[in-house]
């Protein structure tokens, strides 16, 4: 180690230097996207996840942020972007925890997350990791490193933060990877066995063609409104006309939509939805009840299920009570439990069968508990309406992410700096040998793993052995947001040896930390992105808006750094810099489209910012498996949909098939297990006004909807009265395994049992201790971290019950926002 370490110790002062040489030439090589000349700035273009934007850059700064003139619809985020480049909270300096400097991997890991940090610099920074890369790798091998973690970092196909980061520590080493995601992990391990894909990424049926032909709509624990604000590449908002569209229709008597909600949406009310109402976590009994009504009125679609579905009879038998636990499936017993009443559920089950019916799905139902079961439930019921692959009919798992069901026009889309995880790693390091542990692990699981080394539990047919992890890198993804139950994960991180972050906000993760490297924001570098990420509206240049503050770098500048630690920056990047980079990238873009669609040179590109391709044509999903499904199979065992799965079934789990069934769950209120310590459903559903815990440490945005400097909590007027709650008053919220301060806003959109407190406000513990108050409010303090099922062992995030009261004691200062104490 100390060989190469030495040899490269002599060239890091070039590395350094060398490095100044790409960040300039970037600036001369490519035109500063002068748009329109103003007396005090320029203006520039770039995108992000809320849009395309144009910023009046003056004397360094950006002065000032407007939507681009393209996006019709654009979201009042774009107002957070200003706060999110200038904050207290940026990280300015690499950093190292007091006594990890000191003692590293036999340091006192009780003090992780007291926030004391000492300043080091860059040469510090990168020579720590690549040295306890290279102890960890020594040591112990393979699986005691974990670097696959990956969320949502910002839009940008070169600067991928996520893609750096893997292809630079998989060149030095192997380690273990996750697999799946937060966002649809039951969903996305269910569906393949149902119908063949995973349906959550899928393209789904144009927007025209649904509001042409649907006569109702229904949106089953979805709020597009709120959550097509964003998307995973710069977002067009191209959905949104037509969910004003959707709202005239309804309003002329046109198109009937109901919204399955424990809450009225702000989509419900945006177009003028009718409310279903049912309790929280029950919508499997309620679509049972659907199904029971559908099969003993005779409503259902025999001639669908007998052409394109197999085991609808074994389900049958479970729905009349003749299998499994022998209960019939009544109206009347699935009433007692989501609390519709039974003529309801009969009445809403005859509407869909009597219209042309478009199912919506959102994703927060099966971030629950079993949350595989009403997504196969819903393709069952969908089957049985028989109206799938029929324009504004069947089931869409995806419409309300990231503009599916806008056209797309079949225009391919820049790609992204290559992950190339074949490229070889360092000889010494190329181990396979993961000492009898998976080198995979369910993502939602990492927590389990970190506490349970050597345990091995069953996932998706498979059985999955936990690894001895030791260290952890993170860039691009917020753990300590993202994952359930903090104080669980307090006492996971303190086994820990070294922890590695680099973002360019210091949240909760660089808290809980060990070294933390500043990166810049994606404003501060120049990139290149699709528009729209299904729709492939465009090409869009994103001009940096100004030079990287304090000591930040791009990923790319401290993963080129870190390579060159072990001799292979030239490999990782090719020997381009970033200019050359982006003319690559959209090279192979021009090259791929030839002959399809006309792109300009990349300097007229780059120039005006844009390439636009005309909308594509309205598609229906399902279509073809409808049209032909022997021709056209879908990608299940038999190529049918299956209703009743006998691969599942072979796996022999207690909580998943063989047919989609209610179980019950850990945590359910209204008078559900638990809900007499603790009433409330706690939701913690996707941000109105953030992206996740993004724009979060904007101090300006942040007033727009804080309560007393803290995350509201959303609750029904009767609970708060209840409580002695008024609107505005600080709440402490509680369960046993966690507590938070809260701003109560009351709300007549929340039904009695029901608050919602949005997932992504930072976690600002008091102290460092397991247990300690959040003083801000992330309701990933109280969740519960248990797996969906043996099946897909995802997130079960909304799975949570609490308790509120009205807190009365001296108010602690919230201490999620500022950065680190400098010691
Ligand atoms: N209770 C509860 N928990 C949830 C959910 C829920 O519904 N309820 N939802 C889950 C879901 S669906 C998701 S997708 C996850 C989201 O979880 P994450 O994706 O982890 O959330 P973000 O807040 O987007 O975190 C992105 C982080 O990356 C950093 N970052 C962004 N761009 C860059 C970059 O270019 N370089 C570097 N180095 N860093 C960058 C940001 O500053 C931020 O800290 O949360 C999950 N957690
Ligand atoms: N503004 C904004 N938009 C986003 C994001 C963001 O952070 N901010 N994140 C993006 C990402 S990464 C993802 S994964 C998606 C998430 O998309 P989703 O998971 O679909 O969104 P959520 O907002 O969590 O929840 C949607 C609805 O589900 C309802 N719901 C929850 N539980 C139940 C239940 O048991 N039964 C029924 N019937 N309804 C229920 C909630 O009341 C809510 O109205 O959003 C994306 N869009
Ligand atoms: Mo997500």
């Amino acid at each position: 180690m100390t060989t190469r370490r030495d040899l490269l110790k002599g060239a890091a002062a070039g590395v350094a230097a060398g490095l100044l040489g790409p960040s300039l030439l970037t600036k001369t090589a490519l035109a500063q996207g002068t748009v329109e000349p103003a007396a005090d700035g320029v203006w520039k273009i770039t995108g992000s996840h809320w849009g395309a934007i144009r910023a009046r850059v003056d004397r360094g700064k950006v002065a000032e942020v407007v939507p681009f003139e393209d996006d019709q619809n654009p979201t009042d985020m774009y107002k957070g972007i200003h706060g999110l480049i200038y904050n207290p909270s940026r990280i300015k300096y690499p950093m190292a925890r007091v006594d990890w400097l000191k003692n590293r991997k036999n340091s006192d890991r009780t003090q992780r997350g007291d926030n004391r940090f000492v300043r080091i610099t860059w040469d510090q920074a990168l020579d720590l990791f690549y040295e306890e890369l290279e102890r960890v790798q020594t040591e112990y091998g393979p699986w005691a490193l974990y670097a696959g973690h990956t969320g949502w970092r910002q839009t940008g196909q070169f600067h991928s933060c996520t893609n750096h980061m893997n292809r630079a520590v998989s060149m030095h080493g192997n380690y273990v990877k996750k697999v799946a995601d937060y966002s649809t992990g039951a969903g996305q391990t269910m569906l393949p066995y149902t119908l063949g894909s995973t349906e959550v990424y899928s393209q789904g049926t144009s927007w025209p063609l649904i509001l042409d032909n649907a006569k109702v709509i229904v949106f089953w624990a979805n709020d597009p409104k709120k959550n097509l604000q964003v998307g995973w590449t710069c977002e067009t908002h191209g959905s949104m006309k037509y969910l004003d569209e959707l709202r005239d229709k309804v309003a002329a008597g046109e198109i009937r939509v109901i919204s399955v909600d424990p809450v009225k949406t702000k989509t419900a009310n945006h177009v003028g939805a009718e409310h279903l109402y049912l309790n929280p976590q029950t919508d499997v009994p309620f679509m049972l009840g659907i199904a029971h009504t559908l099969y003993n009125e005779g409503l259902y679609d025999k001639d669908f299920i007998g052409t394109y579905t197999l085991g609808f009879d074994d389900f049958i038998q479970y729905v009349q009570g003749k299998a499994d636990d022998g209960i019939e499936k009544t109206p009347e017993w699935a009433a007692n439990i989501c609390g519709v009443d039974a003529d309801t559920i009969r009445a809403f089950a005859r509407l869909m069968a009597a219209n042309r019916t478009q199912l919506v799905y959102g994703w927060a139902l099966q971030r629950q508990q079993h949350g595989e079961q009403p997504y196969w439930m819903a393709a069952v019921l969908a089957s049985m309406l028989g109206q799938i692959g029929l324009p504004g009919g069947g089931i869409s798992y995806s419409h309300h992410y990231s503009g599916v069901g806008v056209p797309t026009s079949g225009a391919a889309m820049p790609g992204a700096f290559p992950l190339n995880l074949d490229l070889g790693m360092y000889p010494e390091h190329d181990s396979e040998n993961f000492n009898g542990a998976s080198r995979v692990i369910p993502v939602a699981r990492w927590v389990d793993c970190l506490l349970n080394p050597g345990e091995q539990i069953n996932h998706n047919g498979n059985k999955v052995t936990f690894p001895d992890i030791k260290m952890c890198v993170f860039t691009g993804c917020n753990p300590f947001h993202h994952h359930q139950d903090h104080n669980r994960m307090r006492e996971a991180f303190r086994k820990l040896e070294t922890v590695v972050t680099v973002d360019y906000s210091w949240n909760a993760t660089c808290r809980h930390s060990d070294l933390v490297l500043p990166a810049c924001t994606q404003f501060e570098r120049n990139d290149i992105d699709g528009y729209g990420a299904y729709s492939n509206s465009g090409v869009l240049a994103m001009h940096q808006l100004v030079d990287p503050l304090f000591q930040s770098k791009t990923d790319f500048e401290i993963f080129t750094e870190l390579t060159h630690r072990f001799g292979r920056n030239k490999e990782y990047t090719r020997d381009m810099d970033e200019g050359q980079w982006l003319r690559f990238l959209y090279g192979e873009c021009k090259k791929a489209n030839e002959g399809k669609f006309d792109m300009p040179e990349f300097d007229q590109f780059w120039e005006e910012g844009i390439v636009r391709f005309p909308e594509g044509k309205p598609w229906v999903r399902h279509a073809d498996f409808r049209k032909d499904p022997e021709l056209n199979a879908l990608g299940t065992p038999s190529g049918f949909i299956e209703i009743t799965s006998r691969r599942i079934e072979g796996y022999g789990y207690d909580d998943c098939g063989p047919y989609p069934k209610w179980f019950e769950k850990a945590e359910r209120s209204h008078g559900g297990p638990g809900s007499d310590k603790h009433p409330l459903w706690l939701q913690s559903c996707h941000p109105d006004q953030r992206l996740h815990s993004q724009m979060c440490e904007s101090d300006e945005y942040r007033e727009t909807y804080a309560v007393q400097g803290r995350e509201p909590i959303y609750m029904s007027p009767e609970d708060a009265a209840a409580r002695g709650i008024a609107d505005g008053d600080v709440v402490r919220v509680f369960n046993d395994r966690g507590q938070l301060l809260a701003g109560a806003r009351v709300s007549d959109n929340y039904p009695q049992g029901v608050v919602r407190i949005h997932e992504g406000a930072w976690y600002g513990p008091v102290d460092a201790s397991i247990g300690a108050l959040d003083t801000y409010g992330d309701p990933n303090t109280l969740t519960m971290d248990v797996g969906t099922s043996q099946l897909a062992q995802a997130t079960s995030a909304n799975t949570c019950l609490v308790e509120m009261e009205k807190f009365e004691g001296p108010l602690p200062p919230v201490t999620s926002f500022g950065g680190p104490t400098e010691v």
